[in-house]
């Protein structure tokens, strides 16, 4: 089998598949094509270019069925070397994008083929993993809806939200490192801990501010099912749904069992499906995404017929709450991890340096260390953060159960991303039952360019 230049099959398929996808060959059925390309977008009544994964629709992003074949295609239309990762789906590792670690990035005019099972099914979504291309907005929604979820026949609405800078994040960056500004920007006192690095000029919900929200229109009673995605290079954020409550269902995806709140806290990369229940009484509901120590707040606003929907303030009366693990205390998987001892424990140090802008997170004591498996293991990460800042912490091609936090024990959430705050530990669990090469990092951008990134990696697993 010669692979073909254009089109470059990953993982383990077939040989059929791969003469399928061949360029001047008809598209494979039921593969859907993602194209990397720009999209113009409005921000405070200016116009930005940034880029995008579209379908040749104009649908962003994917949303597929539990049960389905994750059958794509991703065109690189743009002018830069490219790709995307599939954030909380578990595939071959050859498959899931990070570029030189699952496989070769995709260059200009170039496409890849991906298919494996669309598991597990749940609120996911896809990024680029090269360079900061995040922040450019390289990030869409990509939904496995659950077969409950289908057969509820519930609304469902997704909410994808990012923080939005006019600069370029190379320079958003540079600035970061510039030496002076790193140890000034880096607070020293445990009372008073380091919320944001940036201050952004906009956080958009599904690519719009406030000045003119996606307005979505619901029935006057019933319930609408909110997917939300932080999908932020470097902003956490809390969901504020004011006066009405909402029922969480999910985490990362994962079901976790009911809680209602008006609150929730929604770090970056982390997704919440939240239950709203529309109590007929004709009134506008908006839900809000309130970035953390920032007054800056991005939403939607669901609307039953006839609802007044109110300007809603690009930056709310407070700033946004620091976002921790008070709810993540409460928080029970549905589908917890079946019980079994640990076969090995994992301590990570999430670390960084008070002069210049350096992350780092040593395994084992060692700086640049993978952290090294065996298949068949019930492996657990102590993740214990020693920096001001917190750290939403991302294990690809795994859900991992939270199950202790600074000594306590949970059989907390599952997910694929968790907050670790300053001066806290987390205990993660998971089963090592997806032999490969995984990146495991920081989800803040800019921690992760900085030296937060390590691979999980598994012996013997060729
Ligand atoms: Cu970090």
């Amino acid at each position: 089998m010669t692979p073909s230049r254009r089109s470059l099959l990953l993982g383990a398929t077939t040989l059929a598949a791969a003469h399928a996808l061949a360029p001047g060959i008809a598209q494979a059925a039921g593969q859907r094509i993602l194209r990397l390309q720009t999209r113009q977008i409005d921000v405070g009544g200016r116009a930005a270019t940034r880029y995008g994964a579209v379908q040749p629709s104009g649908a962003v992003g994917l949303t597929l069925d539990e049960g389905d074949l994750f059958d794509v295609r991703v065109e690189n239309t743009l002018k830069v070397t490219s790709g995307l990762h599939w954030h909380g789906l578990n595939p071959p590792w050859q498959q899931d994008g990070v570029p030189y670690i699952s496989g070769p990035p995709i260059a200009p005019a170039q496409s890849a083929a991906y298919k494996f099972p669309a598991r597990p099914a749940g609120t996911r979504w896809m990024h680029s993993h090269f360079g900061l291309q995040e922040q450019d907005l390289l990030a869409a929604p990509l939904i496995v809806r659950e077969t409950e979820a289908i057969r509820s026949g519930r609304q469902e609405v997704v909410v994808l939200f990012e923080d939005f800078s006019w600069s370029p994040p190379e320079s958003l960056f540079e600035n970061l490192r510039r030496p002076m500004k790193g140890a000034m920007t880096m607070s020293m006192d445990p009372a008073n801990p380091d919320l944001n690095d940036i201050d952004y000029d906009a956080y958009l919900a599904n690519d719009r501010t406030l000045a003119d929200p996606q307005v979505v229109d619901v029935e006057r009673t019933g319930e609408v099912r909110l997917r939300l995605i932080n999908g932020s290079a470097s902003t956490n954020f809390t969901i504020d749904l004011g006066a009405d409550e909402g029922t969480l269902l999910s985490v990362d995806g994962n079901p976790v069992e009911p809680l209602k709140a008006s609150l929730f806290p929604l770090a970056i990369a982390q997704r919440i499906d939240i239950l709203v229940r529309l109590l007929g009484d004709g009134r506008a509901v908006p839900v809000l995404a309130r970035g953390e120590g920032r007054r800056l707040q991005a939403g939607i606003v669901l609307r039953p017929p006839g609802a007044a929907v109110a300007k809603i303030p690009l930056e709310g009366a407070t700033d946004g709450p620091v976002v921790g693990l008070k709810q993540e205390i409460l928080l029970r998987a549905t589908r917890p991890l079946a019980a079994k001892p640990v076969d090995r424990s994992i301590p990570v140090v999430l670390a960084g340096s008070m002069m210049g802008y350096t992350w780092s997170m040593p395994v084992h004591d060692m700086t640049g260390a993978p952290a090294t498996v065996a298949r068949g293991e019930r492996v657990e990460l102590v993740m214990r953060n020693e920096t001001m800042m917190a750290h939403p912490m991302h294990l690809h091609g795994h859900s991992f159960q939270v199950t202790e936090i600074n000594d306590r024990k949970l059989a907390g959430a599952m997910r694929d991303c968790i907050l670790v705050p300053p001066r806290t530990t987390v205990k993660v669990a998971f089963d090592a039952d997806n032999p490969g090469i995984w990146a495991y990092h920081c989800h803040n951008l800019y921690h992760m360019a900085a030296g937060m990134f390590t691979t999980l990696v598994y012996r013997d697993f060729a």
